[in-house]
């Protein structure tokens, strides 16, 4: 089996090391409680980090997550194989760990295509879709929009251009599993060396697509109550599917609640471009658009060419993304005080 079915691709290929003659490379399906199945050429195994590995790890992060590559030695007669290292990661989807909200927990690692599923009936939240998206683009995978449901919806037209509007440049794709459509547009991002993820919450319909791409039932799948199209939280663990034709697809159980995770200030550039256009003419360089002078971000808020709801999500997801920056670093809170300081210089200057 060659490791393209797996989704092994250009990226993985340049950081990848010589290895020694016992050496090979494989890649993480699942994980369970420290359990790894790993997929190489020769077959699939039950893997565990060396007790080297353990020692020289600094966090949970630098341990082996789904979807990862690494390097492992095969003991094929017990059908197990041990894990030396983990290749560097392309790009990663991460959240806070349960009970935590320092602990990085890896969603999935080395994605190509993030499909961002949003329902076209009550699931529909343009403001939701906005924190995908800026989890998207912080992760190094590239975000697709796939609305849901497509035969569910009355008015598509009007729920594309509302989507259009915050998920500037990203392709939108329309999907209906049940009506079998659009399935065309997303062979585009599927196939040998690719890897695609589905998020989105509980109910939108990952696992029916993942079933309807694979062409065949390996999810489950809860069928709706007449009254209630609501999700059940059905899937619950990530796991790599290979797909008839190569390439995998990792189906999500759907996020409750969505925890971003050190997303940096380049990533809310893209999902705001409209904010930080304005941003360019504030005359402060790092002007937080709340309350310092000159900001154009309140100007076009006060003449109504930004619109108050659209604001108040900006600000929200930078609340979060700060309080996530300070957590992770005390000497945040310390730049934040000097700050400040300088601007109520200037303000106190200006009514000199
Ligand atoms: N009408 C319609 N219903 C759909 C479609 N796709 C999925 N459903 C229904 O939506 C419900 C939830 O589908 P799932 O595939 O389990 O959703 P999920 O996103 O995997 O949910 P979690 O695993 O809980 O995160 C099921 O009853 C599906 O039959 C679709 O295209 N049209
Ligand atoms: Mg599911
Ligand atoms: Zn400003």
């Amino acid at each position: 089996m060659k490791l393209e079915k797996y989704g092994w691709n250009q990226y993985i290929e340049k950081c990848s090391l010589t290895l020694n003659h016992d050496q090979s490379f494989g890649r993480v399906f699942s994980e369970y409680k420290g359990q790894y199945k790993l997929m190489t050429e020769q077959g699939s195994y039950l893997a565990e980090v060396t007790g080297k590995f353990r020692h020289q790890a600094n966090g949970r992060e630098d341990f082996p997550a789904v979807g990862d590559w690494v390097v492992c030695r095969e003991r094929p007669s017990e059908h197990k194989a041990a894990i030396d290292r983990v290749l560097p990661r392309f790009s990663k989807f991460s959240r806070k760990a349960a009970g935590s909200t320092t602990v990085e927990q890896i969603v999935a690692a080395n994605i190509d295509t993030a499909f961002l599923v949003m329902a076209l009936n009550h699931d529909f939240n343009v403001r939701r879709l906005e924190r995908y998206l800026t989890m998207a683009w912080d992760s190094g995978a590239n975000p697709v929009v796939l609305l849901s449901k497509a035969d569910l919806c009355a008015d598509l037209d009007a729920k594309v251009a509302s989507v259009q509007e915050v998920a500037f440049g990203v392709p939108i794709i329309t999907v209906s599993a049940i009506a079998d459509t659009g399935k065309e547009q997303l062979g585009a991002y599927l196939g040998e060396g690719k890897t695609v993820v589905f998020l989105g919450s509980s109910g939108v319909g990952k696992s029916t697509m993942t079933n309807w791409l694979c062409g065949e039932i390996i999810q489950k799948v809860n069928a709706a109550r007449a009254d209630d199209d609501r999700g059940r939280h059905t899937t619950t663990s990530r796991e790599l599917i290979v797909l008839p034709n190569g390439g995998v697809i990792i189906d999500t159980p759907g996020m409750r609640e969505l925890q971003l995770w050190t997303a940096s200030e380049d990533s809310l550039d893209h999902s705001f471009t409209d904010i930080e256009t304005l941003a360019v003419r504030c005359r402060f360089r790092d002007c937080s658009h709340q309350n310092e002078p000159g900001c154009a971000v309140q100007e076009a808020l006060n003449t109504g060419a930004l619109s108050q709801s659209r604001y108040d999500s900006y600000l929200k997801l930078q609340r979060e993304l700060a309080f996530i920056r300070r957590k992770n670093n005390v000497q945040e809170r310390l730049k934040e005080k000097a700050r400040w300081k300088k601007i109520h210089k200037a303000i106190r200057k200006k009514h000199e």
